[in-house]
């Protein structure tokens, strides 16, 4: 590879509302124009996307009626079989109506929740219709700003009762999707119910069904949390539980700023590509990202072709690491692979007795070093091209 021109191979997949990001934020108006779904589709497949993901109102609006529903619908489909570009995820938004502002499946009343609930039924079923293998839940508003007014275990309560309703409908409907759950600390509000990866993973070990579900890792939410995107994304994958992913960039200690990929954090992101890559994670490589503010239309082009150009140099640069002999060295000397060979493996009296007779040298092991300096050197210079 030497163009790193995006091909539907590489399974790159945006989100309708990324794209169609039209640059409002908390204190100003909107900087560009929106488009319509279909013509996002479209764009789209001339940039060599494999996937689009969508909530259901970036697709049908929150008081459409149904005879304008199913136009929409029909409209984007021909859209989809003309340009190739395939539906790879699906969400319900549950967070910008002003109905969800207490939360929407741990709303504190009731009638939300149902409705919440209700709402999430009539998208899964759109999702159903457009094919999508994966439906994202994130919780935006599932969380609180008074501690005293929402308590945790009643939520979490309410939100187990939600994913394994709709779980069950899933179940009943025939369909074959998957749930991938999104984690995010904050924002919208002031704390969220499964802040983090590790959150979501031991959630879903109480949930029903849980080998139907798994997790949505973000770049920007993780790293609001001051987080290690690697090890969760790492962990996620050890879980088996890694159903899609959402790439972007974020600086820590900021609202969430869904950059480009790459722009802030080029190390991590060099190593998020080569776990990624060297995985048998099979999902798509999802952007959940949009263009600056500043930005016009071409400059949302720049911003689709940067991120996905940009994890193409990555997986090249990743494999490039892979089969340098130099790398190959630094890893030993870090002691890399001893860490992918068992320690005690499993027990029995034997290696008990064993290990108990063992000596070990401890002042030698103590001295020793681990070459991490070196190791981290190489990689800074292998990306800076030296
Ligand atoms: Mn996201």
């Amino acid at each position: 590879m030497t163009n790193y021109e995006p091909r539907p191979e590489h399974r790159f997949s945006f989100g309708l509302w990324t794209v169609g990001n039209v640059g409002r934020d908390p204190f100003g108006e909107a900087t560009r124009a929106a488009v319509d779904p279909w013509e996002t589709v479209r764009r789209l497949g001339e940039l060599g996307v494999y996937g689009v993901s969508l909530h259901d109102n970036d697709l049908v609006p929150f008081d459409c009626s149904p005879e304008e529903a199913s136009r929409r619908v029909s409209r984007f489909r021909s859209a989809l079989e003309e340009s190739g570009v395939r539906v790879t995820m699906a969400t319900t938004n549950l967070f910008t109506h002003p109905i969800f502002k207490d939360g929407a499946f741990t709303s504190n009343d009731s009638r939300v929740r149902r409705f919440a609930i209700q709402k999430s039924m009539r998208s899964i079923d759109l999702a159903a219709e457009l094919d999508a293998p994966v439906y994202v839940f994130w919780g935006g508003r599932e969380g609180s700003e008074v501690g005293a007014a929402k308590p945790a275990r009643d939520a979490l309560d309410r939100y187990k009762e939600a994913i394994d309703f709709l779980s069950d409908y899933v179940l009943d409907q025939g369909y074959g999707m998957r749930f991938a759950i999104e984690p995010k600390p904050n924002e919208p509000r002031g704390d969220i119910f499964l802040a983090t990866v590790g959150h979501a993973l031991a959630f879903i070990e109480r949930l029903e069904h849980p080998e139907m579900v798994g997790v949505n890792p973000e770049v920007a939410h993780e790293t609001i949390a001051g987080l290690n995107f690697c090890h969760a994304v790492a962990q996620a994958l050890w879980a088996g539980k890694l159903f899609h992913i959402d790439l972007n960039s974020q600086r820590i200690g900021r609202f969430d700023q869904d950059l480009r990929f790459g722009q802030e954090d080029l190390k991590e992101a060099f190593l998020l590509v080569r776990l990624l890559e060297e995985s048998d994670y099979q999902g798509v490589r999802h952007f959940d990202a949009h263009a600056l503010r500043v930005e016009n239309a071409a400059g949302v082009e720049d911003f689709a072709r940067g991120c996905m150009r940009t994890y193409l140099i990555l997986a090249e640069k990743a494999r490039s690491f892979a089969s340098d002999p130099r790398a190959a060295e630094a890893l030993a000397a870090a002691g890399v692979p001893d860490l992918g060979r068992p320690t005690v493996g499993a027990y029995s009296a034997e290696a008990a007795r064993a290990l108990s007779e063992e000596e070990f040298d401890v002042d030698a092991l103590t001295a020793r070093g681990y070459a991490n300096e070196r190791l981290d050197q190489l990689v800074v210079e292998h990306l800076l091209g030296v």
